[in-house]
């Protein structure tokens, strides 16, 4: 048996007797209220989901199974002359709770170069659809289209899954699927922008190193694909494309199908595209001065923005109270690699000057740059195009979605099946009528 699964299978145990007794012993305890606004509004901070593989800290921000940014950086292993981790360490952290050694993470990277090779249906699938069609809609599909492959599906169909082994098959879904998530994505890459030459990939790499070697771009973009994979690979479950994937997965859809929808999910402005959103804000006011801007130009944008009643992209975030470690540490390779790059260079004269204003003059909880705000600016200095952004956030949070639907069948959590009120009833409810 695999060291990664014989590991899963002790906490997989440990785990198990920690939600029977929580049930049993505690199933009545209440853990908060819940008010008309919260069901109105998106069930903004109601705990209703549980997951171990990440928490979000409002002031001190992610924690990927308990470790900040900076300690998953400083802790997992990375391949040799690399600043960044590897990605297949970031996985066997989220999937286990244990940063690997070198020969645990070393198993991974094994498993994922022998089943990373996509079914050639796949590509035939791909090359078929309109060169217009959107890169993650490609994508989507291409993850659709091998669902056939599914053990966890196939399993099913024979009447072998119990409630107690379908995280075994599970499991297989997502050693199978998870490496072939880049592969997929550089092809898409290269057939939409680059006149459809293929790279072959590079044996010899690990997960981030040969996504960035079939995009042909040169380095540190291997370095950066590591770093953003890790960064973006988990929020909590309570994001759309987190809480769609394990959603989905709860009727026991296999990891294809959960996976296909939370890529979908993934891609609302609100979301997914706030990185698009960002940069464009930045190259239009780029392009409005043509050099970076003075202080009072940059707060004249500002309120051109605020006054047309918009929000300005990149800044403020529902959870957070507190800087984001994920855009700190994306600025810190921005100040290695890319000090002369007139966007990068907005982004931190914005950094000085933007949080006063929206501080000021909004009502907004949290003024600092979020995750976005930053992400497309090193993107594009890179060639990539604005419009196959969410496809880099897909491959990163496969990543941690996967690992959160293993848990859900190890853990044997049952369908998410919330009630629903019409309005007249909530109106009823105020007036004491129900
Ligand atoms: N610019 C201007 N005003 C802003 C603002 C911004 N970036 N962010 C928040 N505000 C305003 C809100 O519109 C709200 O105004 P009203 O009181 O008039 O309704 C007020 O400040 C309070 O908002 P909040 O409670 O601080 O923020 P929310 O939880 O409602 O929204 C978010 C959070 C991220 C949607 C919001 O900050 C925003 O729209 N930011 C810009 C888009 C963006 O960068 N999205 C990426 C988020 C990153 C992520 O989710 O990971």
């Amino acid at each position: 048996m695999l060291g990664i699964k014989e590991k899963l299978k002790e906490k997989v145990e440990i785990q198990r007797e920690e939600v029977t007794k929580l049930l049993k012993n505690y199933g009545d305890v209440k853990i908060g209220d819940i008010t008309i606004a919260q069901v109105i509004g998106g069930m903004r901070g109601l705990k209703v989901l549980v997951t171990d593989i990440s928490y979000l800290d409002p002031f001190e921000g992610i924690r990927y199974r308990g470790y900040t940014v900076d300690e998953v950086l400083e802790k997992l292993p990375k391949p040799k002359g690399a600043e960044m981790p590897y990605d297949e360490a970031q996985f066997y952290l989220l999937m286990t709770g244990d940063i690997p050694t070198e020969e645990e993470v070393r198993e991974v990277i094994d498993i994922f170069k022998e089943k990373r090779k996509v079914p050639n249906y796949v590509y035939r699938v791909l090359d078929s659809m309109p060169r217009e069609a959107r890169p993650d809609v490609m994508l989507a599909v291409a993850v659709g289209t091998m669902q056939q492959e599914s053990v966890f599906a196939k399993a099913y169909a024979e009447n072998k899954i119990t409630k107690q082994n379908a995280w075994e098959y599970m499991f297989e879904d997502v050693l199978n699927l998870l490496p072939k998530i880049p592969m997929i994505a550089a092809y898409i890459y290269r057939l939409k922008y680059k006149n459809n030459e293929q790279i072959p990939q590079n044996p010899d790499l690990d997960f981030g190193g040969n996504f960035a070697y079939m995009m042909g771009i040169d380095k540190p973009y291997d370095d950066f694909s590591r770093l953003y994979f890790i960064l973006l690979s988990d929020h909590e479950s309570g994001n759309v494309s987190a809480h769609t994937t394990h959603l989905v997965a709860s009727a026991w859809a296999d990891a294809y199908y959960s996976l296909a929808a939370g890529i979908n999910g993934l891609s609302g402005p609100l979301h997914g595209g706030a990185t698009q959103e960002a940069l464009k804000w930045f190259q239009e006011l780029l392009k409005k001065l043509n050099k970076i801007p003075t202080k009072q130009e940059l707060e004249q944008f500002c309120w051109d923005t605020l006054n047309a009643g918009q929000v300005i992209p990149g800044y403020g975030h529902a959870v957070l109270r507190n800087k984001d470690p994920r855009f700190e540490t994306q600025l810190k390779f921005g100040e290695q690699y890319l000090a002369n790059d007139n966007l990068f260079k907005l982004v931190i004269v914005a950094y000085k000057i933007v949080p006063n204003i929206l501080k000021h003059y909004t009502s907004i909880k949290n003024p600092w740059p979020n995750v976005d705000n930053i992400s497309g600016t090193i993107h594009s200095h890179y060639g990539i195009p604005e419009d196959f952004f969410s496809v880099l956030f897909d491959i990163s949070i496969a990543i941690g979605s996967l690992s959160n639907i293993l848990w859900d069948r190890a853990l044997e959590y049952p369908i998410g099946r919330p009630r629903s009120v019409t309005i007249d009833q909530l109106s009823k409810f105020v007036t004491n009528k129900i």
